[in-house]
């Protein structure tokens, strides 16, 4: 019979008044002499439940908080429990390997150091304020390679000398009427081969600057054009205006970054030229592939004599759109005539 095969275990339970807790936590502040001093009669009485035997197994197999080490040991061992371990094990070791793979890898493909041109300021030098070595009241060339000592003192790996290519003088040098010659004011081209060598033996660089948007007007690339001579004749930006009487209705609204049109007629040709700057600084047409390939001779040119790099000039003026349209004012109700200042319009044709 089932009831026979049976076995009925008895459990004493007991209330939960503090004085056993599962057998594993003992309540400290009682000890034995407390327990036995307690009342018979304030225990509860024990009563008796039958269980099934594997179910009481079951039950006393169950993992609790808090249990002792030995019953711990006991389920440590059990497939379940030492399988789930192993694979959380593996796991985390796969997982730093992987981790430290990808640590190693972007330290490998990361650049190795900084760039030259970012390892300290750059130290800029206006040559015409410069030292004066010939005493004619004009910084020059052979001024900066005599402080070159003070430079490095600095403690400066880069110099950046501003414009000294030939030119006007007008907008401080920025007018250029050659882009391979030096100034005389500043020296000689031995005068500059010179200081690159210097400045390379001292462990410097130098940079000078590209100013590919507009020439003098005493360049011989506009004095061509002006003569619609050949490739030059759509160097720089023409366009057809009304010229009476000596005044001038130019094609659009545009201003200069220095006030008033952009637009200058130009007798020879008997076309206007545009300028974003002075109008003795007239814009190069660089949608003109020649154009394209002189700025690049002129790079090439320095390159060759020993230039570190560039600092380029004036990039956002590089290219107008096409279609001329005017450009709207800043405020719709201002009297036109303040147009004249580059800061009542909204620049959003001659400025790219
Ligand atoms: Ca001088
Ligand atoms: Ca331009």
């Amino acid at each position: 019979m089932v009831e026979e095969e049976t076995k009925v275990i008895s459990i004493e339970l007991r209330g939960k008044e503090g004085l056993e807790n599962n057998g594993f936590v003992q309540s400290e502040d009682l000890n034995e002499e407390e327990v036995e001093n307690v009342s018979q009669e304030k225990l509860p009485k024990p009563c008796q439940i039958g269980i099934e035997k594997e179910e009481m197994q079951e039950l006393s197999m169950q993992p609790y908080a808090g249990m002792p080490k030995e019953v711990l040991l006991q389920f440590s061992t059990q497939a379940r429990y030492r399988i789930t371990r192993e694979i959380l094990f593996w796991l985390i070791i796969a997982s730093s390997l992987v981790l430290v793979a990808a640590t190693i890898a972007i330290i490998a493909i990361s650049p190795k150091c900084l760039g030259w041109w970012q390892a300290s300021p750059i130290y800029q030098i206006y040559p015409r304020s410069y030292k004066d070595t010939d005493k004619d009241g004009n910084g020059d060339l052979k001024g900066i390679q005599e402080k070159l000592d003070h430079i490095q003192y600095l403690n400066v790996k880069t110099i950046w000398i501003t414009s000294f290519y030939k030119s006007t003088l007008k907008d401080i040098g920025y007018g250029i009427e050659d882009f391979q010659d030096i100034d005389p004011m500043f020296g000689t081209m031995k005068d500059f081969e010179n200081l690159v060598a210097a400045i390379h033996d001292k462990g410097l660089k130098v940079i000078m600057d590209l100013i590919p948007n507009h020439t003098s007007d005493k360049h011989k690339w506009f004095q061509l054009s002006c003569n619609r001579t050949g490739k030059y004749t759509d160097y720089y930006i023409w366009h057809d205006c009304a010229h009476i009487n000596g005044r001038t209705t130019p094609p659009n609204n545009w201003v200069s970054v220095y006030g008033n049109s952009s637009w200058q007629y130009d007798d020879v040709r008997k076309q206007c030229y545009f300028h974003q700057f002075g109008k003795e600084q007239p814009d190069l047409n660089f949608r003109n592939l020649d154009v394209q390939e002189e700025i690049h001779d002129v790079i090439r040119f320095w390159l060759g004599k020993g230039i570190d790099g560039f600092s380029i000039n004036d990039v956002k003026f590089l290219l107008e759109a096409t279609h001329l349209r005017d450009e709207p004012q800043v405020n719709k109700s201002q009297n036109p005539d303040y147009r004249k200042c580059s800061s009542n319009l909204q620049h959003c044709f001659d400025i790219s």
